[in-house]
């Protein structure tokens, strides 16, 4: 079983449709990961699979999927536009865990103020309005990733797989549209100052994505300390390693 499998061929089928898609470089070894868990009855095998693509105004699309059985499933998936555009990033982060789902949804923005959130978050009020209503709020989540979210974050804990397939799915479907919305509007940045102010932004962003993240001691576990590190800093949030070359 493979819950978020369609999640994933939407997406792709959607951005194929939507953009003028090229392949995004995957580097050596990480295209697909895998290990067997356990023991005897136990045993499970684990593979985590990596997909990278890229458009014009979107300098890298990527995503993770891990397979491993009903109780492991995770797909994170995350849009990083060209540093020339203002756009907010698309991340989803959907992980099946033992003790049930936690799916965090949002088009997190590269700022706060009054009209960037006109911009950015005002138009997609609607949907997530709809969606808040059937899906409960997740609860706590560390106080320092607070900054990274915009008011449209979609942020639950759903016990039932059905809930994932139905309501979590169709959100999913609305963001992303929305999403390719306003890539489509985006215009080219070109004051300088803005432009700087983009690249901080978007440094914040992937340097607290990289140095968090909360799949760390997973990946570390499955596949060891060099793997994940080489995996997060070279292909999940690269942007650093991008701007030395
Ligand atoms: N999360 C990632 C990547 C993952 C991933 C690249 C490839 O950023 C998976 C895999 N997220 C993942 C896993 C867990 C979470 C949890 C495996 C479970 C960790 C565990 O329980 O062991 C949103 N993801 C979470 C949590 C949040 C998010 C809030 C709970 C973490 C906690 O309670 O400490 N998405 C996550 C986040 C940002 C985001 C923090 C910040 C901008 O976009």
């Amino acid at each position: 079983m493979s819950l978020y499998q369609p999640f994933l061929d939407y997406a792709i089928n959607l951005l194929q449709e939507r953009l003028e898609l090229k392949d995004y470089p995957i580097p050596e070894g990480f295209e697909q990961k895998k290990t067997i868990t356990g023991k005897g009855k136990k045993e499970q095998e684990v593979v985590t699979t990596s997909y990278g693509f890229a458009s014009p105004k979107l300098r890298q699309i990527r995503a993770a999927h891990v397979e491993g059985g009903n109780s492991l499933q995770v797909l994170n998936f995350v849009i990083f536009p060209e540093l020339n555009y203002d756009l907010p990033f698309f991340g989803a982060d959907l992980v099946t865990l033992p003790g049930g789902h936690l799916i965090a949804l949002d088009m997190q923005p590269l700022f706060h103020d009054y009209d960037y959130e006109q911009k950015y978050t005002q138009p997609i009020l609607p949907i997530f309005e709809q969606y808040q209503q059937d899906l409960e709020w997740g609860g706590d989540f560390p106080e320092e990733a607070k900054p990274f979210f915009s008011p449209c974050f979609l942020w639950t804990r759903p016990q039932k797989n059905e809930i994932v397939e139905t309501i979590v799915f169709s959100a999913f479907k609305d963001y992303l549209h929305a999403y390719l919305d306003f890539v489509k509007q985006a215009e080219k940045i070109t004051d300088d100052n803005r432009l700087t102010e983009i690249l901080e932004a978007q440094k914040r962003y992937l340097n607290y994505r990289a140095q968090k993240d909360p799949a760390r001691g997973m990946f570390t576990r499955l596949y060891g300390t060099q793997w994940t590190e080489e995996y997060i800093h070279g292909f999940l949030f690269d942007l650093e390693r991008k701007l030395v070359k």
